[in-house]
Order: structure tokens, then C-alpha cells, then sequence
């Protein structure tokens, strides 16, 4: 059941539910796909979980796909899926200490329709009550710092907020499996996003700053050193609200504040500007592989 991948194009969204399933077909011992929820428009919020099922494994979470656009982001989080378990008996320790959780389209409907309607389109397919706008931007729409300035009422912007914390299904499935599952261990989380090549931790009002800045300034600087000498882009490392804009309601901030897990980043892919969100199928591999350097990097400083 299902079809491999591809890194030479971009994939919609049948094809990498299809490479989910042929994994766990081909290898039952480590990869489970399950469906956190669905989406407004009743898709399937897929996750894969990459586990040697080691009882004192920690875990981590991998978050594509949250902006429908940023079509570099579920791209990949399914490379780095595919090099994990290509050869996942010669990795290292680093890696095989882990669980893996990875969710490569987290806006299914969005993905969609920037495949069928509007190439640019960034939020969910919520309807709203009170404007014949669509879409919250679920990057504005989680449980912690949720409102104020850095996202917006308006639900015709392009950062609009929803109408409250977890609002939108496909948000409130990820706490929802937080929730869920109390005993997974977390020590990171990442989102994967585009464009602008920045690797960025809490939090995302530049006002406030996180108390072990340090650690996670120097595992920050530690993978944009790893990706130079692998011969890849510069990569800006700082707090999100600083080293980006002012943004609340996101993702990494709810990561951080509400479930207390230690190691989170935002990582901003190629290019920037150039191409944007429009980044050429030819650069998917390069641009993947210096987020699967972030992935690396991230679990060599969780194991130290
Ligand atoms: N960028 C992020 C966004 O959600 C961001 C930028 C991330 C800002 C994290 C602050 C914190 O707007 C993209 N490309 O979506
Ligand atoms: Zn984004």
C-alpha cells in the first residue's frame, strides 16, 4: 500500500499521505501513521511516528506544512523522514534515542488549495460568521499568548487570529494529541516554514525573552555553523520576535510556554526573497537538506 517519494518536484498532498502508508507497510517495526483530527474541510491530519519503540526514549516533534504555501516545508519534512529511515539502523545513537513525530502538512486544506485555486494562499479554509473572508492563520490561532498585537482580528488579513485559542481543527488536533498522550517525553519541537533562512526560538514577542535563551541561542548558532561547513546558505539565529516580526499565537511560543518542552525552533527555509515561497523545485533537495543539518544538530544537543 502507498508509493515512495520523489525530491525532484513538489508533491500534493495523496502523494505524501501515499509515502506515509508505504513506510509503515514497508517498515512495521518503525514507522505507525495515525490521524490526529481532521480538518475543516474533513481532510486527514496525518502523523508519522518514527520509533525503535526504546522505553526511555525521549520524542520530538516536526511540524510542515502549517502555511499552505510554503510548499518547501512539507517537502522537507518528508526528506528528512526518507533519510531517517532509509538507513535507520546505521544512524547514530543521536537519532535511534529518539521518537520521531512528524506531521509534513498540518494545513491540509490549504495545501490543497494552493494546488487546485491560489498558488499564494497562507491560512486554513475556516468560513467565517462575520466576513466572507476565508482562513485563519494557524500560525496565529494557538493556546498560548493568543491575541494582542502581532496577529490579527481581521479575518480578511493574512495573520488573522480566529475567534479564539485552538478555534481551528487542525491546530486543536496537535494540543489535542498533546493532550492525549501525557506520557510521551517531549524535548523539542519544530516548525518547519519558508521563506528567509532563519532558525528561531521563543519567543515571538520580541519583549519578552526566554530564560534558557543560552541554550538554545547555542544549539541555534551550533546548526547554522553545521549548515555553512556543509557548504549550505547563511542562516540568521535569534528570538523569532526579533530576528523576524512580532508574531503570538504560535505554534513554537505554545511549544514552549504550555508544554514546557526544551528545545523549539522555528526554521525559516530558502531563499531570501528572491523566489520566496515560489522557490524552484531544483533547489528542494538543498534547501532540505539544511533543515534535516537543524534536525541533526537539535538531536546531538538533546543527547548531550
Ligand atoms: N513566517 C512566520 C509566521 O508565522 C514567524 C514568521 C515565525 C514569526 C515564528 C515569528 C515567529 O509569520 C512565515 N513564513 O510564515
Ligand atoms: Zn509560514
Amino acid at each position: 500500500k502507498g508509493y515512495r517519494l520523489t525530491w525532484n518536484y513538489y508533491h500534493n498532498l495523496d502523494d505524501i499521505y501515499d509515502y506515509l502508508h508505504y513506510l509503515e507497510a514497508t517498515f512495521p517495526k518503525l514507522c505507525t501513521v495515525t490521524t490526529i483530527g481532521d480538518s475543516v474541510e474533513g481532510r486527514p491530519i496525518k502523523l508519522l511516528r518514527i520509533s525503535n519503540k526504546n522505553p526511555n526514549n525521549k520524542a520530538v516533534f516536526v511540524e510542515g506544512g502549517i502555511h499552505a504555501r510554503e510548499w518547501i516545508s512539507p517537502a522537507a519534512v518528508t526528506y528528512i523522514i526518507n533519510q531517517l529511515i532509509s538507513n535507520y539502523d546505521d544512524e547514530p545513537s543521536y537519532i535511534k534515542n529518539l521518537d520521531w513525530y512528524f506531521v509534513p502538512v498540518l494545513n491540509p486544506d490549504g495545501y490543497t488549495y494552493t494546488y487546485n485555486v491560489d498558488r499564494l494562499w497562507r491560512k486554513n479554509r475556516a468560513q467565517s460568521k462575520t466576513s466572507d473572508c476565508v482562513g485563519v492563520d494557524l500560525n496565529r490561532n494557538w493556546g498560548y499568548d493568543w491575541g494582542s498585537n502581532g496577529s490579527s482580528t481581521d479575518p480578511c488579513s493574512n495573520s488573522y487570529r480566529g475567534t479564539k485559542p485552538f478555534s481551528e481543527p487542525e491546530t486543536a488536533s496537535v494540543a489535542k494529541f498533546f493532550i492525549n498522550n501525557p506520557d510521551i517525553q517531549w524535548v523539542g519541537y519544530l516548525a518547519v516554514h519558508s521563506y528567509g533562512q532563519f532558525i528561531v526560538y521563543p519567543w515571538g514577542d520580541p519583549n519578552r525573552i526566554v530564560e534558557d535563551y543560552e541554550d538554545l541561542n547555542d544549539a541555534g548558532i551550533q546548526a547554522a555553523e553545521n549548515i555553512l561547513s556543509a557548504g549550505g546558505e547563511t542562516y540568521t539565529v535569534g528570538p523569532a520576535g526579533l530576528v523576524i516580526y512580532k508574531a503570538t499565537g504560535i505554534s513554537m511560543d505554545w511549544a514552549k510556554g504550555s508544554q514546557a518542552i526544551k528545545y523549539v525552533f522555528t526554521i525559516e527555509l530558502r531563499d531570501k526573497g528572491n523566489y520566496g515561497v515560489l522557490l524552484p523545485a531544483k533547489y528542494i533537495k538543498v534547501a532540505s537538506e539544511e533543515a534535516l543539518i537543524v534536525v541533526r544538530t537539535v538531536a546531538q544537543t538533546i543527547n548531550n
